[in-house]
């Protein structure tokens, strides 16, 4: 029997042009697939995200079997699984004469930890390769970093433009601005037309793999119901199709906007397949600087995009990459509290987080800003425990890896970093979420009231969070304006917000937290339940 070289392919590594496979030949190599019980419960994932990553897993191993690939695939049920990476490469290196791993490396440093101890626990030689599938290498981006005081994502940005030459006219940017963020800031209203969304009705494998997660998984929250993902890369592409041809042409315009029953609104939904491997980020890029290029999208739509994925992606994991597995432990502004129980049953008056919640329980997904400036502003300005709302995050959403979920939601979000990610925290009070949604008129809180039984509770913990909080952010030049304004109120007005926000942080603390299991309730919706 001639020796085989063993390609172990991780859930998120669903890319035909995956840099393992880069020279190998179909007729000597065999590529593992596993479905591990450690991956499947190490956070509680979204029952969505769960059979999301499950259908999209056996959809590719039956795709590279179609290219002529000689796939091994474990099933979560196959009684001989052992429930992780580790102990199904042992299998395989048991039932083949192995003489070699390739492996891409892994997104997190967990899972880069299991693939480095292979070599000598298998005693044959394992090559990690590169991941290609991102722009910047760690490489990259360290020397980017070195001797930088602040990591400014701008700064990383047009690196990247320069590095990928996307909307480059020789050295300079197109339109002579780096960065048109600015006309990217308009409300919308619910009238104005909203793109449809593309579905992807379940087919007899995500159907299995539904059942699966159904009986297997009881005790996780969210729905399955109305099945629209898409699961493999021909059905991706037709996603990326819809927002190319529908959504790009407004996505700049309404990036910041949040209304009432609208998902996605113009956003892309397409995170989850970026990060799973179904589809290619900067193909994505490129195909959306050609649509501007042929004058079918505006500049600031086309540039806006393309920051965010070789821009904020990209710096998001060249940061968690950088600052090292004790980033998750950060916690600089030392907040404890535990996330109230309304994050799991979406169960709370307070409309804009009904809103957000009710739409993660149903569909694992939420745009950039409902999850920054309702849910992630919400947990810190009660000063949630900033890794707990990192594992809520890791939970709920489909497109949730550690390696990009931590920096956005213990960094950007959260402010627990310090200032590594954001050079300011994320505080807002309920009239920017007014401002920027619908959310306000039908709620029972007054956006424009801070104190009070009908008071938007957002406006007195936002200016409890600063004052609380002077120790550690009154020295940031960005807070200057609040901290002015603080200073501004009168006594009585400052004893009274203090009073108001300390009133609702104690009804907040006298109701349960956390998550323990489906009898705390699935999905209220229905407003029961104050926060
Ligand atoms: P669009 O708004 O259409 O953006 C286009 C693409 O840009 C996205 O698909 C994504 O690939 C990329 N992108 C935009 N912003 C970011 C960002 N800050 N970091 C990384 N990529 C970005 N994104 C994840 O992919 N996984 C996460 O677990 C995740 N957790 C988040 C937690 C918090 C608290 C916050 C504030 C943001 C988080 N994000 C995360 C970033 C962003 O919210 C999602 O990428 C986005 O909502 C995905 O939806 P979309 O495809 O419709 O994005
Ligand atoms: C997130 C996830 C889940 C839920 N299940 C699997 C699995 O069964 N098998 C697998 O190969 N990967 C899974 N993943 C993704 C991994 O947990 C991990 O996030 C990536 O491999 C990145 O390191
Ligand atoms: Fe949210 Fe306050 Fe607006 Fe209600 S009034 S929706 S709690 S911001």
């Amino acid at each position: 029997m001639a020796s085989k070289t063993l390609v172990p392919i991780l859930g998120d590594q669903l890319s035909f042009g995956l840099s393992a496979l880069d020279g190998a030949d179909p007729a000597t190599s065999v590529l593992l697939m596993a479905e591990a019980a450690d991956e499947t419960t190490y956070v509680r994932h979204h029952r969505r995200k769960l059979a999301y990553i499950l259908s999209a897993m056996r959809h590719h191993a039956e795709a590279l079997r179609q290219r002529g690939w000689a796939v091994e695939y474990v099933e979560l049920t196959d009684p001989d699984n052992s429930g992780s990476f580790t102990g199904e490469i042992a299998r395989a290196v048991s039932r083949h004469d192995i003489e070699r791993i390739v492996v891409t490396e892994a997104g997190e440093w967990r899972v880069q930890a299991m693939l480095e101890a292979w070599q000598t626990l298998f005693g044959i030689p394992v090559e990690i390769r590169t991941d290609t599938r991102f722009v910047a290498s760690h490489a990259d981006f360290e020397e980017w970093a070195e001797n930088r005081a602040d990591l400014v994502m701008e700064f990383f940005y047009r690196e990247q433009r320069r590095r990928t030459e996307l909307l480059m006219n020789g050295d300079k940017p197109e339109g002579d601005r780096w960065n048109f963020d600015k006309e990217n800031r308009k409300p919308a209203a619910a009238d104005l037309f909203m793109p449809q969304q593309p579905c992807f009705p379940p087919d007899a494998i995500t159907r299995e793999v539904i059942a699966l997660v159904e009986t297997s998984f009881p005790q996780l929250i969210g729905s399955l119901d109305d099945w629209d993902l898409a699961v493999t890369r021909a059905d991706a592409l037709r996603a990326q199709a819809y927002f190319l041809d529908t959504s790009l042409g407004s996505f700049g315009d309404y990036q910041d906007a949040m209304v009432t029953g609208q998902t996605r609104m113009w956003h892309a939904h397409l995170s989850p397949y970026i990060n799973s491997g179904l589809l290619d980020p900067l193909a994505l890029c490129r195909a959306v600087e050609q649509r501007y290029r042929e004058g079918k999208v505006a500049l600031n739509g086309a540039e806006g995009f393309i920051r965010q994925i070789i821009g904020w992606r990209e710096y998001m994991r060249g940061v968690y990459w950088l600052a090292g597995p004790g980033y998750k432990d950060r916690n600089f502004l030392r907040a404890t509290r535990a996330l109230p129980r309304s994050y799991w049953t979406a169960q709370t008056d307070m409309n804009c987080l009904r809103q957000a919640l009710g739409q993660t329980w149903a569909t694992a997904y939420a745009h950039h800003i409902q999850r920054l400036t309702v849910t992630g502003n919400f947990a810190m300005l009660i000063g949630a425990d900033p890794h707990a709302v990192h594992l809520w995050y890791m939970e709920v959403y489909v497109d949730a890896y550690e390696w990009v979920t931590l920096p956005n939601t213990l960094g950007m979000s959260q402010f627990g970093d310090g200032g590594l990610v954001g050079t300011k925290p994320y505080a807002a009070s309920g009239a920017y979420i007014n401002r920027m949604s619908d959310y306000c008129a039908p709620c029972r809180y007054d956006p424009t009231k801070r104190v009070g039984e009908d008071a938007c509770p957002f406006n007195s913990l936002y200016w409890d969070f600063l004052d609380r909080n002077r120790g550690k952010l009154g020295d940031n030049p960005r807070l200057r304006m609040p901290y002015r304004t603080w200073d501004r109120f009168g006594d009585d007005t400052k004893a009274e917000t203090r009073a108001q926000a300390a009133a609702f942080l104690a009804e907040l603390d006298a109701q349960p937290a956390g998550y323990e299991g489906p009898e705390d309730g699935r999905s209220g919706n229905d407003g029961v339940a104050r926060i």
